[in-house]
């Protein structure tokens, strides 16, 4: 086996002497004790074995949890991958996903050769051709865009389908800078929340989620930890197994939920109303931490002040719950301390998303957790992301200052809808790492702009997907057990190797080939389009004293490196203006939000758009499905089996109104699409005037039934963060 520079790969005996090193090497005897281990036998898929060697890889899947997991590889094929057992996150066990990815690797449908397309749009048929008449392709479109419309004619779309720091924040990036390219935002998951927490702490780095299990109080806000999250529930439950209570914030009830100590059903979009509620009494009846809020806050009087405005009274009618519940939620959360608020992305994808996260980012400073061990925030941690992003992406390439797109608009952009694309049409879409039918919003535009005879797409995919239907040119996608990558934890502390187990299936390349190979094709004689994955890790590493132990040999040494930020915030030193956690922040009114906090009713809701609601009155939440991981993994038999058809969860009550029973099929629409789903029908898990469907099932596989046709592209108020949730819909028997 090699390696992307062509040296030796890791053999067993080296993968041992790297855990040894870390003390690993009987968790690692432990895993493969229950496989074979003598050369020769057979192994546990009933493939005839030589000689076994163990790999180092790390799930760079879209995750909060970045899996290390070890690979045992006979004969030149990957005969099993299982989660590093002395991991603390991973312990031992991927998810239900992780599970299958010698599925997805050794899929018959993977994409193993060009393709050109030959036949109408979307119609899906194909002609085999060499990478080089593909290149030569792409590169003459390219250089016609260029010359009759400009560079920024050129878009990029992509988002995460590695979330690798060389394949998917790196080299891909060096290329449309050199090009002068149009850019993307990456607005379509988590900015609006990571805008918010800043203004309050000058940072949104949260505790170490390992240290969930010394909390007295769990408070999951809009998150749904046991679909997305999975290895932080282990954590939750060794906190509860130590008397801490359990409260999920959430209009869905889901698996946590139901274990609760208390569950807040509260009406979708009305989060920020509640946390202030709750802040009205805390304040009002002193129980709040006086000498932390003096000593480490700023605006407290103001808080105070804009908290009078939301009495429990008023609150339980807008948040659709009982003054009792809102009680008890400051009671329980009062009383046990330390207390940790967990905050999810889902929860934020709202006109008002950001507001709603600033709103509820107070109460962990006026409980006076914050630095404290088993209290505080958490939402998302990049301070461990260790790489230089002016030298992995290279910015200084670009020839002028671009103009930027929000990728929540891909359809408008593509079908020449926005005030830009007017001017400038977008002429060539390379789409790499990402699926935007069906995981991007308004699929239907989306549609509609790819069916444009006038634009060409390209396509880079490990599958054929609804978006590469739609190509002109396909470019075949190498699995990440064929490329060698440095992937990172978002909740979690850890930087993770992935070594290079497999050579690329067929002709299929990694983004980093693809594009370093597609620069030169365009005449780019920069030196850094010669580098490889290798040269990046070992040159890329920012040079600050926390990354120190990170270099290219101790991750291949070591697999998995934890940077320790110990408690977070414990020295008080906050990033603000004033140094100190805002609860009053001039820099957010320059954005446009309240100084303080407020509720605003959303966009698409019974109160923001009456005449809409009189159409569409049903909330329909989009949340992420256990099986999936956003579109990925629909195509593998056995998870297309356990997650069956989509299907809508609907209150007994609006099932009852529409004549819908359980299993019955219903249309489910907006002005921006209808699809035919299966009703869920429950008494608790929504309530009457709420739905759920899970995102981003294959369109193809659910007869164009993709509930993200349904799904707005608007903005929400803070950093371009897409509006998944903000989604009034009719739901009628079909
Ligand atoms: N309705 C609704 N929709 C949502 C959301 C929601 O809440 N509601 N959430 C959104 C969120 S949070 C996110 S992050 C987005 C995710 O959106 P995307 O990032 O577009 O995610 P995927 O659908 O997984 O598409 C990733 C694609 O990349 C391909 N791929 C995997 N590895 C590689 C590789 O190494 N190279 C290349 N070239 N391709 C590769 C996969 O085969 C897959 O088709 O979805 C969003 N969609
Ligand atoms: N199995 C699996 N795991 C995943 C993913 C996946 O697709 N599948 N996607 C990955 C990605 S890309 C991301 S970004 C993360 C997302 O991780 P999460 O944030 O946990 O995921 P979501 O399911 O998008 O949304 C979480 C919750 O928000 C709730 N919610 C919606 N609106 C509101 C509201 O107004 N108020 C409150 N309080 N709650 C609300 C939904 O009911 C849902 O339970 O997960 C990652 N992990
Ligand atoms: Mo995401």
């Amino acid at each position: 086996m090699t390696d992307s520079k062509g040296g030796k790969g890791f053999s067993r005996r080296s993968f041992l002497k790297g855990s040894t090193a870390l003390g690993l090497s009987m968790g690692l005897f432990g895993l493969t004790a229950c496989t074979n281990k003598n050369s020769g036998s057979k192994s546990t898929m009933g493939v005839q074995t030589g000689e076994k060697t163990l790999t180092t890889l790390t799930c760079p899947r879209n995750c909060y949890d970045s899996c290390s997991l070890i690979g045992e590889k006979i004969d030149g094929r990957i005969v099993r991958i299982v989660g590093d057992p002395k991991n603390p996150i991973t312990a031992g066990t991927p998810c239900v996903k992780g599970q299958t990815h010698i599925n997805v690797l050794y899929h018959p449908d993977r994409i193993l050769h060009p393709l050109k397309r030959a036949g109408k749009k979307g119609e899906g048929k194909w002609e085999k051709i060499t990478w080089d008449e593909a290149y030569d392709t792409i590169t003459q479109k390219l250089n016609e865009a260029i010359a009759q419309y400009g560079s920024e004619s050129i878009m990029p779309y992509n988002f995460s389908g590695t979330i690798g720091f060389i394949h998917q924040h790196g080299v891909p990036w060096r290329f449309f800078n050199k090009i002068g390219a149009t850019n993307i935002t990456r607005t379509v998951c988590n900015t609006g929340g990571k805008a918010a927490l800043p203004y309050t702490y000058g940072d949104f780095s949260s505790i170490d989620p390992e240290s969930f299990a010394k909390t007295k109080c769990y408070v999951t806000w809009g998150t749904n930890e046991s679909y997305t999250n999975v290895h932080s529930v282990k954590f939750i439950q060794q906190a509860r197994d130590n008397g801490a209570k359990l409260i999920v914030v959430n209009p869905h009830r889901h698996p946590l939920a139901s274990q609760a100590d208390l569950f807040i059903q509260l009406k979708p979009g009305t989060d920020a109303a509640f946390a202030l509620g709750v802040q009205h009494i805390i304040i009002n009846e002193n129980l709040y931490d006086k000498d932390f809020v003096e000593n480490y806050t700023m605006g407290f009087e103001e808080l105070k002040q804009q908290v009078q405005n939301y009495p429990p009274s008023k609150v339980a009618q807008i948040c659709e719950v009982t003054e009792e519940e809102i009680r008890a939620f400051v009671k329980m959360y009062t009383q046990a301390k330390p207390s940790i608020i967990r905050m999810g992305f889902g929860f934020e994808r709202r006109t008002h998303g950001g507001a709603m996260v600033r709103a509820i980012s107070f109460l962990p400073a006026l409980m006076g957790v914050v630095g404290v061990e088993g209290g505080g925030f958490s939402y998302v941690n990049y301070s461990h992301y260790p790489f230089d992003n002016n030298y992995t992406k290279r910015p200084d390439l670009a020839p002028r200052k671009t103009r930027t797109i929000n990728m929540n608009e891909l359809g408008k952009a593509i079908a020449g809808e926005l005030p830009t694309t007017k001017e400038i049409p977008v002429k060539v879409l390379i789409c790499f790492s990402g699926n935007p039918i069906p995981s991007a919003p308004n699929v239907n535009m989306i549609k509609k702009g790819l069916e444009r005879e006038d634009l060409f797409t390209v396509v880079h995919e490990v599958f054929m997907t609804d978006t590469a239907d739609y190509a002109d040119i396909i470019l075949p996608a190498a699995h990440f057990t064929e490329f060698e990558d440095v992937v990172a934890d978002y909740l979690g502390w850890y930087v993770r190797y992935s070594e290079q187990a497999l050579e690329p299936m067929g002709e299929s390349k990694s983004n980093v080939q693809l594009f370093n190979e597609l620069a030169k094709r365009m005449g780019f004689t920069d030196e850094c389009f010669n580098e490889t994955s290798a040269d990046i890790i070992k040159k890329g590493i920012l040079n600050k004293p926390i990354f120190k132990e990170i270099t290219y040999e101790n991750l291949r040494k070591n697999h998995w490196i934890k940077v320790d930020f110990g408690n977070v915030f414990s020295d008080h030193k906050f990033n603000t203006p004033s140094g100190k956690i805002e609860f009053y922040s001039e820099s957010i009114k320059k954005a446009g939000l309240h100084p303080v906090a407020e509720y605003l009713p959303e966009e698409e809701s019974q109160e923001g758009s009456p005449a809409l609601f009189a159409q569409y009155p049903i909330n329909l939440l989009t949340p992420a499905s256990p099986q999936l991981l956003s579109s990925q993994w629909h195509n593998v038999p056995y998870i297309k089996e356990n997650l069956g058809e989509p299907f809508v969860t609907v209150n007994a009550k609006d099932a009852e109104d529409r004549g819908i029973k359980d299993g019955d099929y219903c249309v489910i629409q907006n002005d921006r699409g209808q699809v035919k789903l299966k009703a869920k029908v429950s008494n608790t898990a929504v309530k009457a005037g709420v739905a759920v469907s899970f995102k981003s099932y294959w369109n193809k596989y659910t007869d164009g039934n993709t509930i993200n046709c349904l799904a707005p592209d608007g903005i929400g108020d803070l950093d371009g963060i897409s509006t998944y949730n903000t989604n009034l819909v009719q739901i009628t028997k079909a």
